[in-house]
């Protein structure tokens, strides 16, 4: 059928066209029947990207252990690391979290207002180290997740993955459960989870609604892996992007780098809400494959008074709220989520 840019569908018809255009409807369909897919080494670059990717991570390990390459075995024997907030060590990251097939699958998950909430390199040694059986989703308060994803991930596997690799595993179909295992259930599948057998250059992406886990690395060598997760922008993010974000990082990039950023949601407010006013968000879709530098479109807010109370503002909120109640939700939603403004 023909998808038209049907407003009651919001951002969807557009998305949905790029990733067809990326030839990811299976992987769109794998990602709702079974709640993970990967990406092929040839889908998600060339050899030199993942060469400069694994690298890096080399690189970072190194400098955070203080040790040489032939020594990072040994450090890593029996144990695994997330190295956090890797984002600002080396460009290639800021490349990674905009790549077009991954953040395309991720916001079907989490929607195209999604930010960033972390950025890790992880780095995996031989021994009885895993990860135990678990979902992403960190509303550890609800007990049942809400039917949409908060969050959702890749994992971009720098060496070749599979059971005897200490790899990934996932429990296919666990997302449809929407809840978190019990201790029981992570003992039951621990060994009992879908290996994924992957060569490195591959990616692995799944929302925060699916059991996942690894096993332990029997094979020589370390398993290496970027890690990104991506939230929706109500939320707490992990690691302080926002916080941190340059102006010139805002400027190298496109557009949507501001909103992985998360700096045009105007929360939290003091007395003088600013509903999104100090930084403006691109209205609509913004394209995977937007690569254009964004320049001075994006400058980040002025330190925020919290406790000055302006009137001036004050009373435009007020004529605001003063209608049907419909334009204060607008305005409202829109601070939220950079959609409307
Ligand atoms: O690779 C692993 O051991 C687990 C990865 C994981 O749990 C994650 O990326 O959320």
């Amino acid at each position: 059928m023909e998808i038209k840019d049907w407003p009651s569908a919001k951002t969807t018809p557009a998305l949905y066209r790029e990733l067809k255009g990326l030839g990811l409807l299976e992987n769109l369909a794998e990602l709702e029947a079974f709640g993970y897919t990967v990406l092929t080494p040839d889908q998600v670059g060339s050899e030199a990207q993942h060469e400069a990717a694994r690298n890096a991570v080399l690189r970072i390990a190194r400098e955070r252990k203080n040790c040489t390459n032939e020594e990072l075995e040994e450090v890593f024997a029996d144990g695994q690391e997330l190295l956090r907030f890797v984002l600002w060590d080396d460009p290639i990251f800021e490349k990674l979290v905009l790549h077009p097939a991954a953040l395309g699958l991720i916001q079907w998950l989490v929607g195209t207002d999604c930010i960033l909430s972390l950025c890790n390199a992880w780095v995996k040694g031989k021994g009885e180290s895993r990860t135990e059986i678990h979902a992403d989703w960190a509303q550890f308060d609800m007990p049942t997740m809400a039917v949409e994803p908060y969050g959702a991930n890749f994992n971009y596997l720098l060496t070749d993955y599979s059971k005897e690799d200490g790899g990934l595993s996932f429990v296919p179909g666990s997302h449809r459960w929407r809840r978190l295992p019990s201790s029981e259930e992570a003992t039951y599948w621990a060994d009992n989870a879908e290996p994924v057998e992957a060569k490195a250059g591959s990616m692995i992406i799944w929302g925060d609604h699916t059991w996942h886990g690894s096993y332990p690395k029997t094979t020589d060598g370390l398993r290496l892996m970027i890690l990104g997760m991506f939230n929706r922008p109500h939320m707490q993010t992990q690691e302080a992007y926002r916080q941190t974000v340059s102006n010139e990082a805002l400027a190298r990039n496109p557009a949507r780098f501001a909103g992985l950023m998360n700096i045009y949601n105007s929360m939290p407010w003091g007395k003088t809400p600013d509903y999104g006013k100090t930084v403006k968000a691109p209205q609509g879709y913004q394209s995977l494959f937007d690569e254009e530098p964004a320049g001075d479109r994006f400058r980040l807010p002025n330190e925020r008074d919290y406790h000055s109370y302006d009137s001036r503002t004050g009373d435009k909120l007020k004529a605001q709220m003063s209608g049907d109640g419909i334009q204060f939700l607008d305005v409202y939603k829109g601070a939220g989520t950079g959609l409307k403004k």
